[in-house]
């Protein structure tokens, strides 16, 4: 963008600021400089979503919308988050830079309180003209580097539900009991239609907002942040009714597998925290189908809500000049290892799924080993825009012309006192505490074992590899 285009697009943001609007602004504007108009962003962030899905290869999950957009794009089959925790995951994609023992630690995470001199993604490219929002979950606070947004983050109320957006009235009684801290069951069939839960209400908001910046021509930069499958699994009964509960399976490691060390494990705690949640160390196996049915009606419930965003851009005519950025914000363990949720470095919690499409580039499926703080440099190629210096990533744009284009192999994600490196073969984790000293260590090949039931890193053949991992380790600090 040339710097005349930029002061004019600055000072228009300043006109926005104080004159209300975007529309009436943008109506004003034109574009002078004769040349392409900046492409538009939009950044889909989907809350707990793991890579169980057709697009990824794998899974009976029906999602047929993020299918399309993996057909339009470049889907990054081996894409890993930095943190395996949605605050502290968004706080790093959200800033391109990695997590550290001081920095970006649980859901918590405040980037004005960890990175406050940190340069956001949104903010970035307010600064360069364009209109940022965000709608629905994107930072874990709303408040968070607020000011980088051109309007307020908009989140759906609770309406007629209760605390996490139960609809059925046994439901909401219960998740109103104090002594639950607003969390009833850990699962909803809901006899609501789609825009009763939060998901349906962000999508109303995103295709609106949508209609409403298309015709101007300022550019715009807008997140939306869909908040299932989160639990509680929630979702309108007819995502439920996509499955057969008699097909759906427990996954192959519904157990602990001797040799893990207890760092490794936790006991599930987010999820316990539910009413009606069984005692046992490891969940009922009835139960357990239940959670998975659920898990997979709120993935269906999203997807439906993602296409009603696609239609909406493909509607407003800003389809070929949008780029689309699509990440969960970490993996979830569906009771993988006898587990759920995250906060474990397993694979099952850091393999994320992430889909690039942007004008120019053909649709394509890339192996790279890629991670998240390299999606705020490829957002800066692809829109030309400056990297800036606190950027610990590198952009993926060579991946989106060609997927095949030799890469890097590894990549490296914290999680707590545990740092892992993750190679084309190899998944390696250490501790340590805050004296230094290592505690628990797991070394798993991926070549002869990718459900990561057998620890190496005690074995004397596997020496030789666990030193070369280790001298790799840590990163970030
Ligand atoms: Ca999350």
């Amino acid at each position: 963008m040339r710097p005349t285009n930029l002061l004019a697009l600055l000072l228009l943001g300043a006109l926005l600021c104080t004159c209300g609007p975007a529309s009436s602004v943008k109506e004003s504007e034109s574009q002078t400089d004769g040349g392409a108009a900046p492409p538009n962003v939009l950044f889909i962030a989907v809350d707990d979503l793991r890579p169980e899905l057709a697009s990824f290869g794998k899974g009976m999950i029906h999602s047929p919308n993020i299918d399309r957009l993996a057909a339009m794009g470049t889907a990054f089959t081996n894409a890993y988050c930095n943190v395996p925790v949605c605050g502290a995951s968004r706080a790093s994609i959200m800033t391109g830079m990695r997590p550290t023992r001081n920095r970006f630690w649980d859901f918590k995470t405040k980037i004005s309180e960890d990175a406050p001199d940190a340069v956001t993604l949104h903010g970035h490219f307010k600064a360069a003209g364009y209109y940022t929002a965000a709608i629905g979950k994107v930072l874990h606070h709303p408040t968070d580097r607020a000011g980088d947004y051109s309007q307020p983050n908009w989140k759906p109320g609770v309406g007629g539900g209760a605390g996490r957006d139960y609809q059925m009235p046994e439901n909401i009684i219960n998740a109103n009991n104090k002594d639950f801290d607003g969390r009833g069951p850990a699962f909803e069939r809901g006899e609501v239609a789609d825009t009763a839960y939060w998901d349906g209400k962000i999508a109303d908001y995103a295709a609106a907002k949508i209609g409403e910046l298309a015709p101007g021509d300022q550019p715009f930069f807008l997140a939306v942040g869909f908040m299932k499958p989160h639990l509680p699994f929630n979702a309108p009964a007819k995502y439920w009714d996509l499955y057969d509960p008699a097909n759906i399976s427990l996954p192959a490691t519904y157990y602990r597998a001797e040799g893990t060390p207890d760092a490794i494990h936790h006991n599930s705690g987010e999820l316990r925290n539910y009413s009606g949640v069984p005692k046992d160390e490891i969940l009922p196996e009835d139960y357990a189908r239940q959670l998975i049915h659920g898990y997979y009606a709120s993935v269906s419930f999203m997807d439906a809500q993602l296409g009603r965003v696609l239609d909406a851009l493909e509607a407003s005519g800003e389809a070929d000049n949008t780029i689309i950025v699509f990440w969960g914000d970490h993996g979830w363990n569906l009771g993988d290892h006898a587990m759920w949720c995250k906060h474990t470095p397993f694979n099952t919690s850091l393999r994320v799924p992430l889909i690039f499409s942007a004008p120019g580039h053909e649709p394509g499926r890339s192996p790279a080993m890629v991670e998240y703080v390299d999606v705020f440099p490829t957002l800066c190629d692809l829109a030309g825009l400056e990297k800036p210096a606190q950027l610990q990533g590198k952009s993926l744009s060579p991946l989106l012309d060609d997927p095949q284009t030799a890469w890097g192999d590894a990549v490296f994600t914290r999680w707590k006192e545990a740092d892992n490196i993750t190679t084309t073969r190899y998944s390696y984790t250490e501790w340590y505490d805050d004296e230094g000293d290592r505690y628990a260590r797991t070394l798993f090949d991926h070549a002869t074992d990718s459900l990561e039931v057998n620890n190496l890193a005690e074995k004397k053949e596997y020496l030789p590899v666990v030193e070369e991992l280790a001298a790799r380790l840590p990163i970030g600090e």
